[in-house]
């Protein structure tokens, strides 16, 4: 088997650089060790930046999410037991858009099933060779069987814990990281939201966000700490820790219900560098992880995406690479920029152990800062609708 470009996972990095060089003729294969329905039942990011919202239309998958998600001009930052409106439209004359992640992945298998993009799910034991050659090769097992596929380009779009980031020699990668000492208990109920906007909430008990999918359906975090397990968390147990991280008024707001999904997610930041090996490209969580709290993990995908298939188009249609050659250095430049914006909003908003009194005031004065300056709010605003690309 041939193609011009192998793509190792089928995230929305995977699926939104598949989608893009189909549409400009080149050719290519998604290797997927899991199930469309699995990787389908992963509820993740909620939040797309208007970059983001580009390049899903870009790819052709535009009409379901203008459809069916809805645009955000501004959030609620909540502490002191007042909440505060972060006014992103009226700061930066844009918004964001709430659509899930679940929905952008489905958007764009029903697109790659629709141009006969070819994607292979449970290809087992992945394994990629010679990206450091002309000829590079990828192979995986199916049903019992080995295939091999020889390829152009290897595309590592298979998250933090993929085979293409550690096949890279020791020698050639350096790995910045940072682990914090907590993670988000998050619940997705189908009630109507608390609030018809988002609210990031900082309570002496610890984070809390509400956040939503729809009119219809709530998506809620609350801070725990690693120690903590899913299993000890009932729907009710809960609804009581949010509500009393939360407002009176937005805590009289909670509509309850059965959780369609509850799981705990560690926070991290990390960052691999370079971003290019050979023949081998990093893209998306594959190459960085942010803490969730500024909502930027599935943006900066979709930012990678767009610095990577542009290289590679125009490797393709006119011979020329340079746009390839710059692919890790234009899009370090802005992953380290949503890392630093990532890390300052987990910073301000949870709780440390270690934090003492002292970090205690300094987190206080951040935010009344914050919502004191329209030059800090207007900061804030820029980085959350998302740096230009
Ligand atoms: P993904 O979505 O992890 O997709 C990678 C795909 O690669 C497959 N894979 C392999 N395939 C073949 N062979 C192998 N050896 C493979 N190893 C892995 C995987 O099965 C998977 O299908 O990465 P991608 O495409 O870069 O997309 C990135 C986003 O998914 C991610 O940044 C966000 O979802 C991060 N994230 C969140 N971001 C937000 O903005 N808001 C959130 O609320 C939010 N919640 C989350 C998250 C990430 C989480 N993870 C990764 C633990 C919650 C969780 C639990
Ligand atoms: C979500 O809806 O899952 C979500 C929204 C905003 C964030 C993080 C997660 O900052």
């Amino acid at each position: 088997m041939r193609t011009s470009v192998v793509i190792v996972g089928a995230g929305p990095a995977g699926l939104l650089l598949g989608q893009l060089l189909l549409k400009a003729g080149v050719d290519n294969i998604i290797l997927e060790q899991r199930s469309a329905e699995y990787v389908l039942g992963r509820i993740r990011a909620g939040v797309l930046e208007q970059g983001a919202v580009r390049m899903l239309e870009e790819a052709g998958v535009g009409a379901r999410m203008h459809a069916l998600g809805h645009e955000h001009g501004g959030f609620d930052l909540l502490f002191d037991g007042q909440r505060h409106r972060i006014d992103l439209k009226g700061l930066t004359g844009t918004s964001v858009m709430v659509y899930g992640q679940t929905e952008v992945t489905h958007d764009l298998m029903d697109a790659r099933a629709a141009t006969g993009g070819v994607t292979v799910y449970e290809a087992e034991d992945v394994s990629i060779h010679d990206f450091d050659g002309t000829a590079p090769k990828v192979r995986y097992r199916k049903d019992g069987q080995t295939h091999e596929i020889d390829c152009d380009f290897i595309a590592g779009c298979d998250g933090f814990h993929g085979v293409c980031r550690k096949s890279v020699p020791e020698k050639s990668i350096k790995n910045f990281e940072r682990v914090y000492p907590f993670g988000w208990l998050g619940v997705l109920v189908d009630q109507p939201p608390l609030h018809h906007e988002l609210i990031y909430a900082n309570h002496e008990r610890g984070f809390a966000l509400c956040s939503q999918r729809s009119l219809t359906r709530s998506r809620y975090y609350v801070q725990v700490p690693l120690s903590e397990k899913v299993e000890d968390w009932s729907d009710e147990r809960f609804y009581d820790e949010l509500r009393s991280r939360l407002d009176p008024e937005a805590a009289a707001n909670l509509k309850t219900g059965p959780s369609l999904e509850k799981s705990i997610a560690p926070l991290r930041s990390f960052v691999a560098e370079p971003l290019r090996f050979g023949r081998l490209f990093l893209a998306g969580d594959a190459a960085h992880i942010v803490p969730p709290t500024g909502a930027k993990g599935l943006n900066l995908a979709a930012s990678d995406v767009h610095y990577l298939s542009t290289g590679l188009i125009e490797h393709y249609r006119k011979g020329d690479s340079r746009e390839l050659d710059a692919y890790s250095h234009k899009a370090l430049a802005r992953i380290w920029k949503a890392e630093r914006f990532s890390w300052w909003m987990t910073s301000i908003l949870h709780r440390f152990p270690d934090a003492g009194d002292f970090g205690h005031r300094i987190q206080q004065a951040d935010l009344e800062y914050l919502v004191s300056s329209k030059a800090a709010m207007t900061s804030l605003a820029e980085n959350y609708i998302g740096l230009p690309y």
